[in-house]
């Protein structure tokens, strides 16, 4: 015997779509009511699905009231679900008419997510499930956060990125969050260049009674590290490379090569607002200096940051900071899982089944 599955928005949507299709001898086998899942750009929706077979090939042409299905209804495997309660009404939902694929698909598109990272979220995707919390659970999974910078940092921590992406903020708000954890932190900057620049970091240091020395040229930066030799931490800042002013790039790489590498952390600043093509434009001319971790800022301004995720997967560098807003000290936090969550668009954390299902692994 054959049977044929038809799904409508309703029983009576279904049995009439059924009996369009497939003739008045239609014989109901089973009904299961259901929800769709809604996502991002959809709402749920009621459906019926009902699988259906012909009765017999004579009785195909003949007459077949609205008496004679509802018998063969008794015989369905699903119940009406106003005859259930209000748990197994969940439990018969199911999302078998609406493939989850698309629906992931759609949701990391939203968030600006591309390949490599895309694919790798979407591999071998579930046939059901909640697509926010596979992604989610997936996404702390793959996301690189520099754990080792933010427990063991290096003694040098150099900022470098695009004039205008936070570097001075951020090395102030890092050089502060360092020294409240009882380590003894100095600032020294390599912005003679820039107008002002020295009293930016400058005010900074003294409102946050941090040091400050500043070191245009090779001699001045090699008494400043012996100044603060005896420092924890000397936070390095940086101007800005220039794709028009070649002098000024090679002086940064001339007195950045007086560093001990082994002893330095290279800091990318990325704006979170910026777009991953341009972040990937930006990061080549800063390439040579291998940054090992990001500090992603301005995350005040943007709706999601999977743009900045895609990048830190595409390069391999992890992320270190977040900051979202320009208030010293105060705006910033660890990169950490949750952070990231936070600002994905249709990320749903649960936060109580994911412990719990860490607590289960
Ligand atoms: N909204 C917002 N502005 C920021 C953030 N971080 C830095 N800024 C602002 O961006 C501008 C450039 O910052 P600055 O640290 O001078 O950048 P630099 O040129 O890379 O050193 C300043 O006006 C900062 O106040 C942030 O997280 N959110
Ligand atoms: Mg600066």
């Amino acid at each position: 015997m054959e049977y044929y599955t038809v799904v409508a928005e309703s029983y009576d949507a279904a049995v009439k779509k059924a009996q369009e299709l497939y003739g008045n001898g239609i014989r109901i086998h089973s009904r299961r009511d259901f929800t769709t899942h809604g996502g991002l750009f959809t709402k749920r929706m009621p459906r019926c699905e009902i699988v259906c077979y012909l009765a017999s090939t004579k009785k195909e042409s003949g007459k077949t009231g609205e008496k004679d299905i509802s018998e063969f209804e008794k015989e369905a495997r699903t119940p009406d679900p106003d005859s259930l309660s209000r748990e197994e009404r969940l439990n018969t939902e199911s999302y078998r008419d609406k493939p989850l694929l698309p629906e992931a698909e759609s949701l990391l598109v939203a968030n600006h997510i591309t390949d490599p990272l895309k694919a790798k979220l979407i591999e071998a995707f579930p046939d059901n499930g909640d697509v926010s919390m596979i992604l989610s659970e997936r996404l702390l999974k793959t996301v690189g956060i520099a754990y080792q910078g933010q427990i063991h940092p290096k003694h040098f921590v150099v900022f470098i990125g695009p004039t205008g992406s936070g570097k001075t903020t951020t090395l102030a708000k890092v050089a502060y969050m360092f020294k409240k954890t009882g380590r003894k932190v100095a600032i020294v900057t390599l912005d003679s260049y820039r107008t002002g620049a020295y009293e930016q970091v400058g005010a900074f240091g003294s409102a946050l009674s941090i040091p400050v020395a500043l070191a245009g040229a090779e001699d001045e930066l090699l008494s400043a590290v012996e100044r603060f030799a005896s420092f924890d931490m000397i936070f390095i800042d940086t101007m800005g490379l220039s794709p028009k002013d070649k002098e000024l790039n090679l002086r940064l790489k001339g007195l950045l090569s007086l560093l001990d590498m082994s002893q330095s952390d290279y800091v990318l600043t990325v704006p979170a607002s910026m777009k991953e093509e341009d972040i990937m434009e930006q990061f080549a001319s800063y390439s040579e200096y291998s940054p090992s971790s990001l500090a992603v800022t301005k995350l005040d301004e943007t709706e999601t940051i999977g743009n900045v995720l895609s990048f830190s997967y595409k390069v391999e560098v992890p992320i270190l900071f977040f900051t979202d807003g320009q208030k010293v000290p105060d705006d910033i936090a660890k990169a950490s899982g949750s952070v990231v969550l936070e600002h994905m668009k249709g990320f749903g954390l649960d936060m109580r089944r994911f412990r719990a299902q860490v607590s289960l692994e």
